[in-house]
């Protein structure tokens, strides 16, 4: 803007001077004007001209024009560069509102690169943030593919595992069945060097023969092999064993069921009932002993009621449970009962047979072995024949998971010490150590010396045995024999 006022200053200056020098050298704008043609002649044929170019440059600030006695020539070129100038300024004004324009659309523009920055800005960050989901997501799926292939490891471990301990399972059942024909043959062996004892030293007397044993490795082998013993856990108990060795055998014990017994802790005073399921249906729902009186009979008898299974209002007739009772006994015991009703004891051959005789009862045999596997035996129907029959055993169809070793049983006379009514050439009751409903013998004796331990070792097979459960030398540990109406 200066070098634009300056030019015009510039300009007029040398215009002013021009004329004062009289055109002595014919100075001349060739844009604006000429000098008068008379002042041509004046001079001659000889003309000097100038050529100025002024650039065009915006004129904003004053513009110098000298005023005053000057000429009126002078004045009118003043004015026209006046005008031209305002035309220029107008012109360059103009330029100027487009600039702004320009301007203010590039300070849009500017914005809109800010608000797009911005937004891209926005974008990197959530594609940032995305990309660290994704990282994430496949770093987890990486870790769950990782704990896959572990659990995969685990499973192959516990199959192989599974299988040795299958093989190893196998194994000690085989040895099992080496381990039952060893004890096998040292009873034999046992037998054998006894007799051969009694020849050389001319003791021997007349012995009846004893009865084919029963099978030694059963269909059901108890849960785990378990020790070996022939332990008896009360004192009395070992004093058969010990006279199991002389050939008289052991005299059985007198006393008979404790009736008298005071009552204690589950004993209710209140019946008598003919049995325990019209105990229970007279409002007894809680297990004990109760007072029985069987149609036809006029003794009450003691009974333990079991109400906690099977819809409850069984009457227990047997029960073993810690060897605490001798069951090597007469005919009279196990006619009238003995033990003690809330421990081990025989409810007795006339009870059952009175109780058996008042409708239609079914009997349960419950059994537990050492490992406290519990298995039991039902039967669909149970009665006694008299006395004069010798309670000749009668049973309907077997159903449970211990095996049926009582149906051999079915039909049977009850043998004991001192009334042989088996079918076997000696007596079974004294090879078996107990009262049973024998044939020769049997498949099962749940009156026989329990055993502590499971396996025992004996020349005879005298413990608690279910021979489908274990065998003929593997004594029970705990054994129920129940009745109760059929419903
Ligand atoms: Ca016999």
């Amino acid at each position: 803007m200066k070098a634009s006022t300056w030019s015009l200053c510039t300009l007029l200056c040398l215009y002013t001077w021009g004329q004062s020098e009289g055109y002595s050298r014919g100075p001349t704008l060739n844009r604006v004007r000429r000098a008068p043609e008379e002042t041509d002649e004046d001079k001659g044929p000889k003309k000097c001209s100038y050529t100025f170019l002024v650039p065009e440059q915006k004129i904003t600030g004053p513009i110098c024009a000298s005023r005053g006695s000057s000429l009126p020539d002078k004045d009118r070129v003043t004015r026209m560069d006046i005008a031209d100038v305002r035309e220029l300024l107008t012109k360059q004004r103009r330029e100027m509102d487009t600039l702004r324009l320009v301007v203010d659309v590039d300070g849009n523009m500017v914005n809109e690169m800010k608000l797009l920055r911005k937004e891209s800005r926005n974008m990197n960050s959530r594609v940032t943030q995305l990309y660290m989901q994704l990282l994430h997501e496949i770093i987890r799926k990486r870790d769950n593919s990782l704990e896959l292939a572990q659990l995969e490891g685990r499973i192959l471990n516990a199959t192989a595992e599974a299988l040795r301990l299958s093989a190893r399972y196998k194994e000690l059942e085989a040895r099992f069945s080496a381990l039952a024909a060893v004890v096998n043959n040292q009873s034999v062996l046992i037998g054998a060097l006894e007799e051969r004892c009694l020849q050389v030293y001319g003791n021997r007397r007349h012995e009846p023969p004893a009865p084919p044993l029963v099978q030694v490795v059963p269909e059901n082998i108890p849960v785990s092999v378990p020790r070996l013993s022939n332990e008896i856990q009360r004192d009395h108990s070992r004093s058969i064993s010990r006279e199991r060795g002389s050939r008289a055998g052991p005299a059985p014990t007198g006393s008979t069921l404790d009736i008298k017994r005071p009552p204690q802790g589950n004993f209710s005073s209140e019946g008598p009932y003919r049995d325990c399921l019209q105990a229970m249906q007279a409002g007894h729902a809680t297990s004990g002993m109760f007072l029985l009186k069987p149609d036809g009979t006029e003794r009450p008898v003691q009974a333990w009621c079991e109400h906690d299974m099977d819809n409850g209002g069984w009457t227990v007739i047997q029960r073993r449970k810690d060897g605490s009772v001798n069951f090597f006994r007469n005919w009279e015991n196990y006619k009238k009962g003995f033990g003690h009703i809330d421990g081990e004891h025989w409810l007795g051959l006339e009870n059952i047979y009175n109780l058996a005789k008042q409708g239609d009862y079914k009997l349960l045999v419950e059994m537990e072995d050492w490992m406290e596997k519990k298995v039991y035996a039902a039967y669909s129907s149970f009665h006694l024949e008299p006395e004069s029959e010798s309670y000749r055993l009668r049973l309907g169809t077997y159903q449970g998971n211990a095996g049926d070793s009582l149906t051999s049983h079915n039909g049977k006379q009850f043998t004991t010490l001192d009334r042989d009514k088996d079918a076997f050439s000696g007596n079974c009751a004294h090879f078996h150590k107990g009262g049973w409903w024998y044939n020769a013998c049997g498949q099962t004796n749940l009156n026989g010396v329990w055993y502590a331990g499971g396996v025992y070792r004996s020349k005879f097979q005298d413990g608690i045995f279910w021979a489908d459960y274990g065998g003929g030398f593997y004594s029970m540990k705990g054994v129920r024999m129940l009745i109760r109406p059929i419903d």
